[in-house]
């Protein structure tokens, strides 16, 4: 089939990537996002996310004028929707004791349907949104038939899931596997098609819940796996030992590789995924669901570690109250990981409402975002800001510039006399050298 106008709704991290990238391969692009704002931001070519090597992509991709952006969608060969699947905020499930989140397929729902008007036979439907098994065959083929026409008869459809790494996008958007699964085999062979324009890496042809499944997989094996990783950093603090270095020597094993604890599991992917499939079947399900308690209840563990540290240094203890009232606390780090500005769901917010609501004063810096809005959180307005007059310097995000950090210069600029580090990015005998109390997660005394 011809591919000269694709239509790709949702720009944000998967959507504007792909298509800008398509552009660069010549193909007409047009790009719809609800959101006026950033429709005129991405025409004046500026970008409302940072990715490396993305606003190269974009300036190239509008002075070709292979792409432009609006808030319509419009006729084309190919739709494709790349719209987040988060899950719904005032509502949960319920199967005997587990409580789970439910996918709030809402964005989906109305991408799909702003499709309806302008599907023609022959046209390529493509959803690259994470979303529930079945969703391809249930949900959207059936918004979709309300055109008049058939999928997999009138019109392809396919499920392809994006598997980039934030901060690796423009790279791995082009380098990696990707699956196709088509409701039809013609349908799995025109999307095969279209991605060969730029991938390079292996494309795969399967069924469409095949290729959802591959996707809830991924994530759910990865999040299962850090789990593990968050309960040897608990059972090492409490025998004394340094998970980091037991992960290495464990790692040695040719059939074994652990995963890092940390603060906890962000993001809108790893976080979110699983309970796709605890919803679809909690009967089913109960490793994914108590993997997914173990990952949130994290921001709990740092919260204690933070306790034992600051308790460990009080002469006297204040009876009832918490060790942490009227202490300040400065929070490197707010992204959901390192070197990404994305700050959705990201473990570090918990860590300070814990510790707020237990009374202390938490100022926090993000270099990736510094001017970030978070409801409940005050912003400091520079990393000296931040630390000046902390009493704990408390490091959530292994972002490399926090990495490089030189403890003499930090200890010029605090009051602090203890740091903690919950991601294993500083040397304990360096900062100890420069006069801190070194706490790390996952290493008991
Ligand atoms: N994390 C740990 N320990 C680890 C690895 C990660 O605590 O050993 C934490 C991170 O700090 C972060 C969260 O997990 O808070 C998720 O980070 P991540 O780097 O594992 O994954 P994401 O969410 O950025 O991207 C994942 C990737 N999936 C897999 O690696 C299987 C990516 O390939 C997917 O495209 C992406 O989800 C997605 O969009 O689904």
């Amino acid at each position: 089939m011809n591919f000269n106008k694709i239509c790709i709704i949702g720009l944000g991290y998967i959507g504007l990537p792909t298509a800008v990238t398509f552009a660069k391969h010549g193909i007409n692009v047009l790009g719809v996002d609800i959101n006026p704002n950033i429709v005129n931001t991405l025409n004046a070519g500026k970008l409302h996310i940072h990715e490396p090597n993305l606003p190269e992509a974009l300036s190239e991709a509008l002075q070709s004028e292979k792409f432009r952006a609006s808030t319509q969608a419009e006729e084309a060969d190919v739709f494709i929707i790349a719209v987040p699947t988060p899950f719904k905020q005032n509502e949960i499930g319920i199967y005997n004791d587990m409580k789970y989140k439910l996918a709030d397929m809402q964005a989906v729902t109305s991408a799909t349907e702003s499709i309806v008007p302008f599907l023609r036979k022959g046209n390529l439907v493509i959803l690259e949104s994470t979303s529930p098994p079945q969703t391809t065959v249930k949900l959207v083929a059936d918004i979709l038939h309300k055109s008049g026409l058939t999928a997999g008869e009138d019109f392809y459809l396919c499920y392809s899931p994006e598997r980039v790494l934030p901060g690796q996008i423009m790279k791995e958007l082009v380098d990696n596997a990707r699956v196709i699964g088509g409701v039809t085999k013609e349908s799995a062979q025109a999307g095969a098609d279209l991605y060969s324009v730029f991938v390079k890496g292996q494309i795969i042809q399967t069924d469409a819940t095949t290729a959802e499944m591959v996707k809830l997989m991924e994530n759910t094996y990865r999040d299962v796996n850090i789990a593990i990783a968050n309960e040897f950093a608990r059972l090492a603090d409490k025998f004394g030992v340094d998970v980091w270095e037991a992960i290495s020597l464990a790692s040695l094993h040719p059939r074994v590789k652990i995963l890092s604890p940390g603060p906890g599991v962000g993001g809108h992917c790893i976080s979110v995924d699983p309970w796709f499939f605890v919803e679809a079947a909690p009967e089913l399900t109960p490793l994914i669901y108590h993997s997914r308690q173990v990952n949130d209840a994290q921001p709990n563990f740092v919260v204690e570690k933070i306790k034992q540290a600051l308790s460990a240094q009080a002469a006297v203890l204040g009876g009832e109250e918490s060790i942490l009232k009227n202490k300040k606390i400065a929070a490197l780090g707010l992204a959901y990981k390192p070197d990404v500005d994305d700050l959705r769901e990201s473990p570090a917010n918990e860590v300070i409402h814990l510790l707020q609501h237990e009374g202390a004063t938490v100022l926090a810096w993000e270099p990736f975002k510094p001017d970030a809005k978070l409801e409940g959180i005050n912003m400091a307005s520079s990393f000296d800001d931040a630390v000046q007059d902390a009493d704990l310097i408390l490091l959530l995000v292994k972002h490399t510039e926090f990495a490089k950090l030189n403890p003499k210069e930090v200890a010029k600029r605090t009051k602090a006399k203890i740091v903690l580090d919950t991601v294993n990015a500083w040397k304990a005998e360096e900062w100890q050298n420069a006069g801190f109390e070194v706490v790390r997660l996952g290493v008991g005394k």
